[in-house]
This record gives structure tokens, sequence and C-alpha cells, in this order.
């Protein structure tokens, strides 16, 4: 919401860079010296400096307090060990023994790259699990195998389906990335809801009003105050029907398929200060090298060239590469009054 669409950010005075490994480096501190493993530590901490590198206001360090406050409820296992079970011939499932989705992923990527080689395709369905991230950092490194990939995650109930009465979906995103010849790999990752949760805390916190059609008031009216719809409110799929259809098959996809719980499955009412929602996910990896269209690679960059000759200059991820060219060159963008509450989160005085 405090970004253009299609500009990367410019900090000002109240922003700083700081090295990607060091910020990397503070973060991991900060998940262990509050009820991490050092291993899921590592993955939090990775997973939530590369979203920052990439600019994003809504998934990067502005969850930490939302990890720790849930950390603290004792929502979350922050010592889970996932369990890989190699299920089928292209199929990897994971119990995150209610702990994270990144330390599960990590422990089965590399199960999932073999199967989706040796057959063409592959699913990974994580289930017990916490996600509290961006999706696109799951599915690109796929791509830079040569892989086609998709995720898709469901989260906590905020979202009313189209013609609905109350919230019953998470605010379940998609990601998908392509490997392309010649430029980075083409990745796109959404919200099925008119906008993230975590974009609605942004624009509620600057004081912000939102465009219409994103959300509803307590009593089921139409707001544009994002305080509105925190506030007992609720969200809207994007797109009408179109993106309802889109979140039920995230419900499906995510929960029902993986084992994982719907997004109006749980309750942590007992859980004060618990904010991660605790459901599935699921990655399909294809090689395309399996299928008839050889060199996929150079089709999916005559398809952008081809969309370039239809007029659209910017394509989806292009934001958050140019975001991670400035940071590779200057450093990662914090908030100078981020950077300072993180050192002390992680007992540096
Ligand atoms: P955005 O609406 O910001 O962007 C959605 C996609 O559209 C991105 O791939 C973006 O590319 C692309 N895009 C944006 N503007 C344009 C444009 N003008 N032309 C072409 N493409 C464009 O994302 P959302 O707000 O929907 O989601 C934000 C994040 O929240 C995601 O990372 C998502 O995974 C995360 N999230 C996580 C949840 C969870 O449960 N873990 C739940 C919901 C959301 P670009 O990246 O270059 O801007
Ligand atoms: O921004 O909608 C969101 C979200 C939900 C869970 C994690 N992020």
């Amino acid at each position: 919401m405090n970004t253009p669409p299609n500009a990367p950010n410019t900090p000002d005075s109240s922003h700083t860079r700081i090295p990607l490994a060091q910020l990397e480096a503070l973060l991991a501190q900060v998940f262990e010296r509050h009820g991490t493993s050092a291993q899921v530590a590592a993955a939090l901490a990775q997973n939530c400096a590369l979203a920052q590198r990439d600019g994003a206001d809504s998934h990067g360090v502005f969850r930490i307090p939302g990890y720790l406050s849930t950390l603290a409820s004792g929502w979350v296992n922050g010592h889970a060990v996932p369990q890989v079970e190699d299920v089928a011939p292209g199929y990897v499932a994971v119990d995150a023994g209610n702990g994270f989705a990144q330390p599960a992923l990590d422990a089965a990527r590399s199960l999932l790259l073999e199967k989706a080689r040796r057959n063409g395709i592959a699913l990974l369905a994580i289930r017990n699990s916490h996600h509290f991230a961006a999706l696109w950092l799951d599915v690109e490194p796929l791509a830079r195998e040569g892989l086609v990939a998709l995720a898709f995650v469901n989260s906590m109930a905020c979202v009313v389906p189209s013609g609905g009465h109350r919230a019953l979906f998470g605010t379940n995103p998609i990601a998908f990335a392509a490997p392309r010849a010649g430029g980075e790999p083409l990745v796109f990752d959404l919200a099925t809801s008119a906008i993230a949760h975590g974009d609605v805390q942004i624009a509620a916190r600057a004081g912000h009003t939102l465009p219409e059609g994103y959300g509803v008031d307590r009593h089921g009216q139409p707001t544009c105050d994002p305080a509105a719809i925190l506030d007992g409110g609720a969200l809207l799929p994007f797109g009408g029907y179109k993106g309802s259809a889109l979140s039920m098959m995230v419900e499906l996809l995510a929960a029902a398929l993986t084992g994982g719980n719907f997004s109006f499955d749980f309750d942590w009412s007992q859980h004060p200060g618990a904010k991660t929602p605790w459901t599935g996910e699921l990655l399909i990896a294809i090689d395309p090298a399996k299928g008839a269209g050889h060199n996929f690679a150079q089709r999916s960059e005559a398809l952008v060239q081809a969309m370039r000759g239809a007029g659209q200059a910017r394509q989806p991820g292009d934001r958050r590469y140019a975001e991670r060219a400035l940071a590779d060159q200057l450093g990662v963008a914090v908030g100078v009054q981020e950077l300072a509450s993180l050192r002390a989160l992680a007992g540096i005085v």
C-alpha cells in the first residue's frame, strides 16, 4: 500500500540499508532468542530477510512482532522437526509437527526435485504447518532449477466468499514461477483476497483509506476504513466470484489435499498473541523437459517479448527484482526504528 506498484521503494531518512547476510544473522538471533531451535531460526531468518530484500512491505521484518507473539503464546512449536514421508513416485508429504512451513519445505525440497525430474511432475503436501510469509520465495528457487512451480497456502478466516455474509476463506495466495531464457524466472505471487491482510494492517497504521470493494465492517457493510476491517470486519475476494473460486481452490489444495486445517478450522482464541495460521501448503513442481514444448524457457521468453510487444512493459516480479538489484548493490532497506527494535530483540545493546 505504501509503495507505488511499478517502482522500487525509495527509502528516505527513516530507512537505512544493511547487508543481507547481516540482516539474516540478526533475524536468526532474534528467532532463537524467542523460542525456536537454531535450525528453525535459520530457515525463518533467511525467508524473512529475502522477503525484505525484495521489498515486501507486508511480509518482511514487519512480520517479526507477529512471529514472536505467536511463539510466546505457545500456538506454534518453534522446535518442531518436520517428518518427511515418501508417499508415492510423484508425491512427498511432510508433517510439520505444528511448526513453521519453511523448515518443512527445506527438509523435503531435494526429494521433491528428484521426483519431479524422474516423473515429470511431483507434489509436496505440507500439513500441520504455519505459513506467515511471502510465497514467491517457495517457488522461485524451483524455477532456477529449471522447473515450473506452483504453490498454494491457506491462512485464517478473514475473507467473505462471493455472495456470502461471513468470513470463511483465508487470504489464500497462489504463487507461480517458470524458467525464462536469458532473464530472471517469471514469477507471480498474489493473495486471492482484494488485498493481503498484512497490507490492511499497514494501511491502518498509516491512517490510509482503502479503495472501494476491498472489505466490509463488523456489520457486513462495505467500508474503506482498514481499521473497521480489522475490528471485526472482513475482506472480500479479488475479482468477485472469480477470486472467490480461486480461494476455494486454495482451501482444497492447501488444506483438504494435504490434511492441513481449513482457514476456518482452527480456534486460536485460547492463545492470545497467536497470529500464524495453522493450515497447510501444496507445491507442484513440473519438469518442462518432459513436455512436448521443447525449450520451454525460450518459449516463456518469447511470451514475455510478445507481452512487451502488446504494450505490457511491466511483468509480475519486475518490482521485486528491481528491489533485489538495489539491495544487492546498496544493502537491504529497513526502517531505522525497526532495525533498532530488531537489535533490542536480539539482545544487542
Ligand atoms: P501484490 O498485489 O502486490 O502483487 C501481486 C502480483 O502482481 C505480484 O506478482 C506483482 O509483481 C504483480 N504485479 C503488481 N502490480 C503489477 C502490475 N502493474 N503489472 C504487472 N504485475 C503486477 O501482492 P499481494 O498483495 O496479493 O500479496 C502480497 C504478498 O502477501 C505475497 O507475497 C503473498 O504471498 C503474501 N501473502 C501471504 C499469505 C500467507 O498466508 N502466507 C496470505 C496472503 C498473502 P511484483 O512482485 O513485481 O510487484
Ligand atoms: O497478509 O494476508 C496476509 C497473510 C496472512 C497470513 C500471512 N500473511
